[in-house]
């Protein structure tokens, strides 16, 4: 069902923001789950792989979307730790992606001054993937507009430990002492170091778990929930997730 007010077709206000959605208040940080491809394509009796094609296309629209709101950061789950464990033919296909994305979209990413970068190993994707993500920092690297941000190769869990690892390394070598661990300094070894927290998760497709997505990073986030599956999601629910967001922090006093 589609939800209309106050969004599709809404009147824009002096600064251009659809009524409803305060310019002032948005989160700043806004990560998303993008869950529901395989079903989608199954639901239409179409191959898995149709669905993530179709789900890189919403890709395109939230994030021009949220460059045009004035988001600063926008993190997407495009692969987990987890995927590889999918039938062999359908990773192939996903690692594909990043250059069909670079290939349609790298000249709007420019034009809206957008900045990718990504959080994960991405040194274990295959060759062809990384050249196409490093191509994507590197061409959008002088940008200082949305930042993009990827998660590939990702799972929260490794990430930590990890962090423990090169954390470990520094105390053994005598760079730290074990009572200068704190959170700050945890923090610094993490993936999303150079990121602001994210003020709102968003997950779609019904699932509502973290499935060890950013779970140090989303200690004090809003989540949000559709049922809708990611290939149907559209600008006007994601100002929908916004609008809720907002509105929550000004039931409990935030804005
Ligand atoms: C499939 C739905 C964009 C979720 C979205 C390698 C799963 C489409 C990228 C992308 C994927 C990544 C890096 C980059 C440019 C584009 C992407 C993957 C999957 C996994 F620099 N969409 N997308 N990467 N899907």
């Amino acid at each position: 069902m589609p939800i209309k007010f106050p969004f599709r077709n809404a009147k824009l206000n002096k600064t251009e923001q659809p009524i409803g959605l305060e310019g002032d208040h948005l989160p700043k940080h806004v990560a998303i789950i993008m869950d529901g491809n395989g079903r989608w394509a199954k639901n239409r009796g179409m191959p898995r792989i149709a669905g993530h094609k179709e789900g890189m296309n919403v890709v395109k629209k939230v994030v021009r979307h949220a460059s045009d709101l004035g988001v600063n950061v926008l993190t997407l789950y495009a692969f987990s730790t987890e995927n590889w464990k999918r039938p062999k033919k359908e990773v192939e296909f996903l690692m594909k992606l990043p250059v069909d994305f670079l290939n349609t979209y790298l000249p709007e990413l420019l034009e809206k001054n957008v900045q990718v970068q990504t959080i994960g190993e991405v040194d274990a994707l295959p060759e062809h993937t990384r050249h196409a993500v490093n191509e994507a920092i590197e061409r959008t690297k002088h940008n200082d507009g949305l930042i993009l941000n990827f998660a590939l190769n990702y799972g929260s869990r490794y990430e930590m430990v990890e962090a423990v690892k090169q954390i470990s390394v520094k105390v053994k070598s005598g760079q730290l002492t074990a009572d200068q661990i704190d959170e700050t300094l945890f923090e610094n070894h993490m993936f999303t170091s150079d990121l602001i927290e994210p003020d709102l998760l968003i997950r779609t497709s019904g699932e509502q778990r973290l499935s060890n997505f950013l779970l140090w990073q989303l200690a004090y986030a809003e989540f949000w929930f559709t049922d809708v599956f990611w290939p149907d999601f559209d600008e006007t629910l994601f100002e929908r997730a916004l609008y809720d967001y907002q509105n929550r922090k000004r039931r409990y006093g935030g804005v």
